[in-house]
C-alpha cells in the first residue's frame, strides 16, 4: 500500500516537472501530446469513459500495456461486468469475466493474479479483442497470411483471431509488414487498436460513461483454502463458516457416479482437480443402478478411497448417497443409517468429510411425510459420532427448499442443498434460494451443471455466469457436475482423457475450462 501512494507521489512529481516542458495539451491527459498518432484514439475513448488513465493524470502511452489493462478495456468496450474476482488485484474481476466468456484462456492468464501485470503479447491481446468485439469477423487463410511477413512465427492456436483482425482492418501490421506475435504494444497502441475494433463493432454495446473506478472496492470477504487452515466447518445465520467463524466458500468438482466412472476419483484425478484451485471434492455414490444397493462392500470401498485421496489433497469432501431412480429415501432409511453410522465414525476426527445424505428426492415423496422424518434418522445416526456438516435434499430432484425452509429439521451444522442446471433452471429458482435464506435457511449447491437438466445440450456459459456471480454474492458453495470424460455436454474433460497424468487446458471441454477457470 505505501509503496503504491510513494509511487503516486513521485509520478505526480514527475508530472508537474515535465509539464513545463510539454506542449499544452486539450485532451485527457497531460502526457497524450495533440497531434500524436495515437492522440485522437485515447481522448475520445477517454471522454466516452472507457479509459481513467493512472490516478496521477497521466495515461503513459509509450508504456507496455499489461495483460490486465487490456483486459479491463477491452472488457468496458465490450459492455461487461467484471466477475468475481479471485484476488485483491484490482483486475481480477475483469480478468475473470474475460476468462468466463473466452476471450483468454486460463493459461494465457490464469485468474490467481501472478501474470496481470504482465505485457501482453500481441497475439494474446488480437485475440482477446476481436473475442471481445468483433467474434463474428472471420478472415481467410489464403487472403490474410501473405499480409503477414513473419507469418512462420505466429502460433496456429492464434490463425483464426489474427486474420481476422487483419481482414477487418483492426491490425494493419508494422510498417515491414511484420506481426511480431510474440512482441508488446504500448498503451497508445492498444487504444488505437481497440478503438478501430470498437467502432467497427458498432460502437460499445453499453459504455460506462466517465468516472467507473479503475480499482475495485477490495478483496474478497469469503475465505477459501482446505481444511488444513479452516478446520471443522460450522454454520452461522445462513453462512458457511470455518472454525474460526469466518465466511468459507467451497468451490469444487462432484464425481459422476462411482460405479461407472472409478478412475475418476483416483489419486491422480482428484490431485489434479485440487491443482487447478479446487478446495471441495464431492463423491456421488449412487445407490440404484448398480450402486451401493447392490454391491455394498465394493461400492463404500471405492467412496472411502476417494475420501481419503481428497484429504490428501486438503480437500473438503462431500460423501454424497446419490439416490435418484429410487426417488424416495425412505425406501432405504436403513441402510443410510447404517453407511452413515459407520462412515461418520470412521471420520469423526476428520474435518475435512461432509455428508449429503439424499441427493435427489424425487416422484411420489413430500418433505414433511418423508424427507424430513428420514433426515432426522440418518442426522442422528451421524451425530451419534460425529459433528461434521449434513447435507439435506428435498422433493423435485432437490429444488424444494422452500419447503424445508417453513420447516427445517432439528439439529445443528445442517445445510440445505439445491440443484440446479444452468440451461433449465433460471432466475424462479434463485428467488427460491433468496426467499429461503431470508427465512434463515443456509443453502449449499452440492451439484449443478453448465448443461441441461438432463445433462447434456448446451452448454449455457451465460446463463451458468449469471448463476456463478449470484452465488458468489451470496458466499453460497457449490460443486459441479461433473469430473469425468463421458460424451455428454456437463462433462469436464474431453472423451478419452487419461487420469494417470495431470490435465493441461486442452484436456478441458468447453464446461470443463470454464468450471475450473472458476476456481
Ligand atoms: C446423470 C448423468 C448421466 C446418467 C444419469 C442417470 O449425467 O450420465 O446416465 O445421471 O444416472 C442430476 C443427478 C445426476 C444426473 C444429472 C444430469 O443428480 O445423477 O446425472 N442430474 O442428468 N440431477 C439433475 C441433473
Amino acid at each position: 500500500m505505501k509503496r503504491t501512494v510513494w509511487r503516486a507521489l513521485g509520478a505526480l512529481l514527475a508530472a508537474v516537472v515535465l509539464l513545463g516542458a510539454l506542449p499544452l495539451s486539450a485532451g485527457a491527459f497531460a502526457d497524450v501530446e495533440a497531434g500524436a498518432w495515437y492522440a485522437d484514439a485515447i481522448n475520445e475513448m477517454a471522454g466516452e469513459g472507457y479509459l481513467l488513465g493512472y490516478p496521477d493524470g497521466l495515461f503513459r502511452p509509450g508504456e507496455a500495456v499489461s495483460i490486465g489493462q487490456f483486459l479491463t478495456i477491452a472488457g468496458r468496450c465490450a459492455g461487461v461486468s467484471p466477475g468475481a474476482g479471485q484476488t485483491p488485484h484490482w483486475a481480477a474481476g475483469w480478468v475473470q469475466a474475460a476468462l468466463d466468456r473466452g476471450w483468454v484462456d486460463w493459461d494465457e492468464c490464469p485468474p490467481t493474479g501472478e501474470r496481470f501485470d504482465e505485457a501482453v503479447t500481441r497475439q494474446v491481446a488480437v485475440k482477446a479483442l476481436m473475442r471481445a468485439l468483433l467474434p463474428d469477423v472471420r478472415g481467410d487463410y489464403s487472403t490474410e497470411s501473405p499480409k503477414i511477413k513473419d507469418f512462420g512465427e505466429l502460433d496456429g492456436r492464434y490463425y483464426e483471431s489474427t486474420f481476422a483482425a487483419y481482414a477487418a482492418g483492426v491490425v494493419v501490421g508494422h510498417g515491414d509488414g511484420a506481426f511480431r506475435p510474440l512482441g508488446h504494444l504500448t498503451r497508445g497502441e492498444a487504444c488505437l487498436l481497440i478503438q478501430r475494433a470498437l467502432k467497427l463493432s458498432g460502437g460499445g454495446a453499453n459504455p460506462p460513461g466517465p468516472g467507473v473506478p479503475d480499482v475495485p472496492d477490495g478483496p474478497m470477504e469469503a475465505i477459501k483454502g482446505g481444511a488444513s487452515e479452516n478446520g471443522w466447518l460450522q454454520v452461522k445465520g445462513t453462512q458457511l463458516c470455518n472454525e474460526m467463524g469466518q465466511p468459507v466458500v467451497l468451490h469444487g468438482m462432484s464425481s459422476h457416479g462411482i460405479q461407472w466412472f472409478p478412475e475418476f476419483v483416483g489419486g491422480q484425478a482428484i490431485k489434479n482437480t485440487a491443482g487447478y484451485g479446487a478446495n471441495l471434492f464431492r463423491v456421488a455414490m449412487y445407490t440404484a443402478e448398480d450402486g451401493y444397493l447392490s454391491q455394498p462392500e465394493k461400492m463404500e470401498k471405492r467412496a472411502v478411497e476417494a475420501v481419503d485421496a481428497a484429504i490428501a489433497q486438503d480437500m473438503y469432501v462431500i460423501l454424497d448417497w446419490h439416490i435418484l431412480f429410487d426417488g424416495n429415501p425412505m425406501d432405504h432409511v436403513e441402510e443410510a443409517e447404517d453407511f452413515f453410522g459407520r462412515m461418520a465414525q470412521r471420520y469423526k476426527d476428520t474435518p475435512n468429510v461432509l455428508y449429503e445424505i439424499c441427493n435427489e428426492p424425487n416422484g411420489n415423496v413430500s418433505w414433511q411425510g418423508d424427507v424430513k422424518p428420514y433426515a432426522q434418522r440418518v442426522v442422528k445416526a451421524i451425530r451419534a459420532h460425529s459433528k461434521g456438516l449434513v447435507l439435506v435434499g428435498s422433493p423435485t430432484w432437490s429444488q424444494d427448499i422452500h419447503l424445508a425452509a417453513q420447516d427445517p429439521v432439528e439439529g445443528e451444522g445442517i445445510l440445505y442443498t439445491l440443484h440446479f442446471y444452468a440451461g433449465t433452471h433460471g432466475q424462479a429458482l434463485r428467488d427460491r434460494i433468496d426467499g429461503a435464506m431470508a427465512k434463515g435457511l443456509p443453502v449449499f449447491i452440492s451439484e449443478w451443471g453448465t448443461s441441461r437438466a438432463d445433462g447434456s445440450g448446451g452448454v449455457f456459459l451465460d446463463e451458468a455466469a449469471v448463476w456463478l456471480d449470484f452465488l458468489e454474492e451470496r458466499g453460497i458453495s457449490w460443486a459441479n457436475w461433473s469430473l469425468c470424460g463421458k460424451n455428454e455436454t456437463s462433462a469436464a474433460l474431453k472423451i478419452g482423457t487419461p487420469t494417470d497424468r495431470a490435465w493441461g487446458w486442452e484436456d478441458l471441454t468447453e464446461s470443463g475450462r470454464f468450471v475450473f477457470g472458476r476456481f
